[in-house]
């Protein structure tokens, strides 16, 4: 397999297109944070990162900025975020392709994830004229019950390399119509999207007019510190924060110890289960992209298969046919479907969990390095693991493109294998069998914040809420009621008659 990257200039055309999105190249250049792409493993910047001292500043101003944005009324909130979707509308392709560029992803997926960040716009400009309470029934005559929904200040963002923009604008969107500011901490690997993502903010905020405040929306450019600082900051109200279980068991103690608010986005370990009466056509179209797309590195991927053993050998030797023909190779051309991992650190933790699974007897297809002639790029076979049963390393996640496949005989003790893991966020099941399915998804089916029916597990639209159970943390981002997290809630008891009736009959005469 030829994957030789042609000799374009990663470097000059990531300028140009910061350039064009509102980056000026000065900011580009004499830090001491290098950005490399994961396309040719080149440099492409430079940057100068921010002191603990100018984090905590840029925290205030936000929260100076929140304190003037709440009073402005939810539906012109919403106008900020619908001018925000317009700019990303109008800067689509330069935006997806710098994903393209910065995290290796294949065209259509870079444009995808700046389509979800559309996605989500308008899906809270309309919540801005929906951000309602309830009445409630009060045991009182004469009285009023009900809930008020308040603006809850600053949230701090803390974001992955593998969705460096989607997952912001999650956030972003929501928080800012709630009525928050919100300050972002981008992956170390991935901050020239996020500059990217500052500037086209801006543009919007300055086609919206004088009621937004300065400091709304600032970005951190910096490592671990600058994350530590936005979680320790006694100003910033909640922090959702997206990466590796390791870094939840972190970040969760240190809010709680303030009793600040955490929506926490956490590993995933996703299972997927084919029945014996599953559409096999659908099933491996599903399993294929679930597994392979974006090199594995998706917190939504496929990573544990459980096949009955009635249609093992009708699919796995076309799953392996799947495999094998992948094309790998460089992301900005619409040929590959494959594209790199994103540095030598995920490529060794492939290594090393393919070593472990040989040696629990796992038979693998693919998994090892693609040479082209960039020897910083870690271009893989996706890797394919017959495994004999669920045991280290397919407990764990290793994030990178391999799929562990097991055959299972019976329904219920696959649903206990299928759940035997840490993570819990995101899981699949192919049948055609009615009882099945509604199991799967029932009371004592699927543990996953995600489960589905002969789709994959990776892909979720962003009107639904996106998140898990167990070690994936518990929180919840983007649709459905994923914005309350980002709000205060005041039970409110009005009282409109002349006498004052205690509840639960109480009397307590003076
Ligand atoms: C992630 O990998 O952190 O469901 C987010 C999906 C995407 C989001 C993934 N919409 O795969």
């Amino acid at each position: 397999m030829n994957i030789a990257v042609k000799s374009i200039d990663i470097a000059k055309e990531t300028t140009e297109l910061l350039a064009k999105l509102g980056v000026a190249k000065e900011a580009l250049v004499g830090g001491d944070l290098i950005v490399r792409s994961p396309v040719t493993g080149e440099q492409i910047a430079a940057l100068k990162t921010i002191s603990p001292a100018d984090a905590a500043k840029t925290i205030d101003t936000a929260h100076t900025a929140f304190q003037a944005w709440r009073m402005v009324p939810g539906p012109r909130r919403g106008e900020l975020v619908r001018l925000l979707g317009e700019e990303l509308r109008a800067h689509k392709a330069e935006l997806g392709r710098l994903v393209s560029i910065e995290v290796g992803k294949i065209p259509s997926e870079g444009l995808g994830e700046v389509q979800e960040m559309i996605d989500i716009c308008d899906f809270a400009v309309g919540l801005s004229r929906q951000l309602y309470g309830l009445t409630i029934a009060t045991e009182r005559p004469g009285h009023r019950m009900m809930e008020t929904w308040h603006p809850l200040g600053v949230v701090g963002v803390i974001s992955a390399f593998n969705f460096p923009v989607a997952v912001w604008s999650w956030n972003a969107a929501l928080a800012l119509v709630c009525g928050d500011a919100l300050v972002w901490k981008p992956s170390e690997k991935t901050p020239l999207t996020a500059l990217a993502c500052e500037a086209i903010f801006k543009r919007a905020v300055k086609r919206f007019g004088n009621d937004a405040p300065q400091g709304l929306a600032p970005v951190l450019i910096g490592d671990r510190v600058a994350g530590e600082v936005l979680v320790d900051h006694p100003k910033v109200a909640l922090v959702s924060a997206t990466g590796s279980t390791r870094m939840g068991r972190e970040v969760g103690p240190r809010l709680a110890k303030r009793f600040a608010r955490a929506v926490l986005e956490l590993g995933g370990n996703n299972a997927g289960i084919v029945c014996p009466t599953a559409d096999l056509d659908m099933a491996l179209r599903a399993i294929a992209f679930g597994a392979m797309g974006t090199a594995g590195q998706r917190c939504t991927t496929l990573r544990r298969l459980f096949v009955h053993d009635s249609v093992y050998d009708a699919l796995l030797p076309r799953l392996k046919k799947a495999y094998e023909s992948v094309s790998v190779g460089n992301p900005l051309e619409t040929s590959s479907l494959v594209g790199p991992l994103i540095d030598k650190a995920a490529f060794d933790a492939m290594q090393k969990a393919l070593k472990e699974a040989s040696a629990h007897g796992g038979k693998v297809t693919g998994g090892t390095r693609v040479e082209n002639g960039h020897p910083d790029a870690y271009y893989v076979h996706p890797a394919l693991v017959e495994m004999p049963k669920q045991v280290a390393p397919v407990t764990e996640e290793t994030f990178a493109p391999i799929l562990y496949v097991m055959k299972y005989s019976d329904f219920d003790a696959v649903l206990d294998e299928h759940n035997a893991v840490g993570a819990g966020l995101s899981s699949s099941i192919f049948t055609r069998d009615l009882q099945e399915s509604e199991r799967f998804l029932g009371v004592d089916g699927s543990d996953c914040g995600i489960a589905n029916v002969n789709i994959g597990t990776s892909g979720a639209e962003i009107g639904g809420a996106f998140g898990g159970e167990k070690e994936t943390g518990g929180g919840r981002e983007s649709g459905s009621d994923a914005w309350k997290a980002y709000m205060r809630r005041a039970t409110n008891t009005v009282n409109y008659s002349k006498a004052l009736p205690l509840a639960q009959g109480v009397s307590f005469d003076i």
